[in-house]
This record gives structure tokens, sequence and C-alpha cells, in this order.
């Protein structure tokens, strides 16, 4: 058997004012942020855990936070670095699906595809102050026709080829690899713990802490549907990571970023 092999894809930068990254703290003004997904290579097939943005969504609805993202960096240049097409992923779970974590889900109509049973309701449905988070409905006809914006499907996407089983609670989504349900930020919010055969297992905070600071300070983003779900999320996320002595990975901190991993480069 394999060991397991996570890749963080790089897929760009936008930029957030300070007070959107810590609610009701700031400080505001510009900062740049990173965005990724992360391939679990395992025994049990290749996973793609969220898919990016996707740049010209990004330019039509959310402008101001001045994409930019390299051929690289789009879902299909940062799989190509490892030398993988689209076509290679087996199994692509989103942890919610704000606009930066399912912009390159249409590049995977084969795949099987896995999210919390509420999640596609939502963003089919949302509450008024969501409608910027879940603008990119590519990933599903049920929500661009939801909200009537079928005309933004362009690669091919039916019914069937963008249907989602639905999961909750806390699961295993391979040997090894667990899915944590964290929401407050989103309805159906997971984070993810990977075991490694020889290290310390990886916390995958994803949007339950943007940063760092998030977790320490328990300062949300301003983007939540619950705010106080979202606090206890990240006390659960604290409390498992210290249980399991866990490396953790922030889902939009630059200086961690930064010392990241990414490319070829892998972590096991
Ligand atoms: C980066 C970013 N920008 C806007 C929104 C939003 O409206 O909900 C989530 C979110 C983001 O993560
Ligand atoms: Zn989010
Ligand atoms: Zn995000």
């Amino acid at each position: 058997m394999t060991d397991t092999k996570v890749y963080f894809l790089d897929g760009g930068t936008l930029l957030l004012d300070g007070y959107h990254i810590y609610w009701n703290q700031g400080p505001g003004g510009d900062v740049r942020i990173p965005a990724y997904s992360v391939l679990i290579e395992h025994a049990e097939g290749r996973f793609l855990i969220d898919t990016g943005f996707d740049y010209d969504h990004t330019m039509k609805y959310l402008a101001f936070e001045k994409p930019t993202q390299t051929p690289e960096q789009t879902i299909p240049g940062a799989l190509k670095l490892l030398g993988l097409e689209p076509k290679d992923i087996d199994v692509v779970f989103n942890t919610h699906f704000h606009f930066d974590h399912c912009g390159g889900n249409k590049h995977f109509p084969h795949a099987r595809k896995i999210c919390h049973k509420d999640e596609v309701a939502q963003a089919c449905n949302p509450e008024v102050f969501e409608h910027l988070g879940y603008s990119d409905l590519s990933f599903s006809v049920e929500a661009a026709e939801a909200r009537g914006r079928s005309d933004e499907l362009t690669h091919g996407q039916t019914r069937e080829n963008t249907t989602f089983e639905g999961v909750e609670g806390d699961f295993e989504l391979a040997k090894g690899v667990h899915m944590i349900a964290t929401p407050g930020h989103t309805i159906g919010h997971y984070s993810c713990m990977v075991e490694r055969a020889n290290d310390r297992p990886m916390m995958l905070v994803l949007d339950a802490a943007y940063t760092r600071r998030n977790l320490e300070t328990l300062c949300q983003a301003s983007f939540h549907l619950d705010p106080a779900e979202g606090v206890r999320s990240m006390r659960k996320i604290r409390e498992l990571a210290e249980k399991h002595d866990a490396e953790l990975f922030f889902s939009h901190d630059m200086e961690a970023f930064q010392t990241y991993r990414t490319g070829p480069n892998f972590y096991s």
C-alpha cells in the first residue's frame, strides 16, 4: 500500500478588507489572500477537496476582489504541474459552495461528488447576505436553475453529472481522512484531518478560520451564516488538533501559505 500524499493546488489570490477577515476587529485595509484546493492521493483513490475560484466568474461578480490567477493556478493548470488531468480525479468533496471553493467543479463531470446534505439547498436559496458568497452556481444545474442562472452553465453540465451525495456529521471519507463538521461559516461547512504514515496529522481548517489569528482569537470572518455556531466549530477544531497533535493549515492565510508545499511538492 502506498502512503497517503497531500498536495496543495495553488489557485491564485483575492483581495479582502481586513474587517472581512476579522469580523468586528479589523484593522481595515487591503489584504491579499491565497485560495487553494487540496489533492489527497490515497490508496482508495484521488480525492480533491474544493476546486478554487473561477477567474472569469470572479471578475464578473467580485471584480473588487482583484483576483490574480496564472494559467498554472487554474485547476487544469495546477493538476498539470503534478502530471495529472481532471479525469484522473475520482472524488470531488466540496467543503462548502462559496465561489472560491467550487469554481473548478465544472472540470469534473465524471467524478463522484460529495458535500454536506444541506449545502446545495442553501446555495439554491441562500440568505440575502449570502448571495455574493454563493454566486458561482456552475457546480450544479439544480442551483443554477433555482437562481435563474442556467445561462452560466457552459461546460455541458447536466443534472446527472452535477448531482451530489449528501453527508452529515463527522465521518471518514477514506481510511485516515476524517471529515469534521464545522458549520457556522456556512450551513454545512466541513474541515478535514488527514493522518500521515510518518508524521503528525494535518488539520485542514478550511474556512472555519481563514488565518491562524482567526483561530487563536476565535474571531471569524464576516462571511458567515451563524457566528455562534462558527465559534463552537473553531473550539472543536482547536480541541481535535490538540488531542491529535495535528499540524494546522489555514485556508486564506498568506503568511502561512508562503510556507506550505505547493505544486509537485507534497506532504506524506
Ligand atoms: C473571499 C471571499 N469573498 C467574498 C465572500 C462572500 O461573500 O462570502 C464568502 C466570501 C469569500 O470567501
Ligand atoms: Zn467560505
Ligand atoms: Zn474561502
